[in-house]
């Protein structure tokens, strides 16, 4: 049966972005319905699934899972071939701390930063608080390129659940001018690079709504 992955608006949509571009990188299937977020219906048609109150939400017949990460988890569940986490033991603690750093951090930088893959912004302005998140993000990226940069180019060497979760983060980076020297700058333009992500920039310019607060 094919998936239905719900995201929210592509241009906008950070959590969206991550399970949406980690299907497309393994050629899953799935149809995708999109939810406009921050409009009066948003609520009630993310309710209509049944399940949580935020985009992404994967359908898969009678399952439904309705959080990135948790999606990215099922599908490698899923998809063996697609390897979600690094094999070896430590690498794979690895890629899970950081994952859930990601998953659970950097409110100074999300809420600062929100993604909005149309734009680029010229010299804008970081808070301390910012700075502080992206030297951590810095700080992870170089460390993982540095540890895993002999089995490949994403930060566990092979594309891994990680890559999708920092994905949007580089996007961010790309709006707003944050640009990273070495390693971890190569890892930016890694990402920037891939084919589903690129894809799905494509489709964010061609999306006509506008969300002023972003
Ligand atoms: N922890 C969730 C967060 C998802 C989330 O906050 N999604 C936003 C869109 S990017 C949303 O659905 N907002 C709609 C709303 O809050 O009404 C995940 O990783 O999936």
């Amino acid at each position: 049966m094919k998936y239905e992955l719900v995201i929210g608006n592509k241009n906008y949509s950070s959590w969206s972005m991550r399970p949406w571009v980690w299907m497309r990188h393994h050629n899953l299937v799935f149809d995708t319905h999109c939810v406009a977020l921050y409009a009066p219906t948003t609520k009630q048609e993310i309710a209509q699934y049944g399940c949580g109150t935020t985009v992404p939400i994967l359908i898969d017949g009678d399952i439904r899972v309705w959080d990135s990460l948790a999606i990215l988890e099922y599908l490698s569940e899923q998809h063996p071939q697609c390897i979600g986490w690094p094999e070896e033991t430590a690498a794979r603690a690895h890629a899970r701390a950081v994952s859930a750093e990601m998953h659970s951090g950097f409110s100074a930088l999300r809420s600062s930063l929100p993604m909005n893959c149309r734009r680029t912004i010229e010299g804008f302005e970081l808070s301390e608080a910012v700075q502080r998140d992206i030297d951590r993000v810095r700080s992870l990226f170089a460390d993982c390129r540095h540890r895993y940069f002999n089995y490949g180019s994403w930060l566990f060497g092979q594309y891994s659940i990680a890559d999708a979760m920092f994905t949007p983060v580089v996007m961010r980076f790309k709006t707003y001018g944050v640009k990273l020297e070495g390693e971890p700058g190569k890892y930016m333009q890694t990402v920037c690079e891939q084919a589903a992500v690129r894809e799905w920039i494509e489709d964010s310019c061609k999306e006509q709504e506008i969300i002023e607060k972003c």
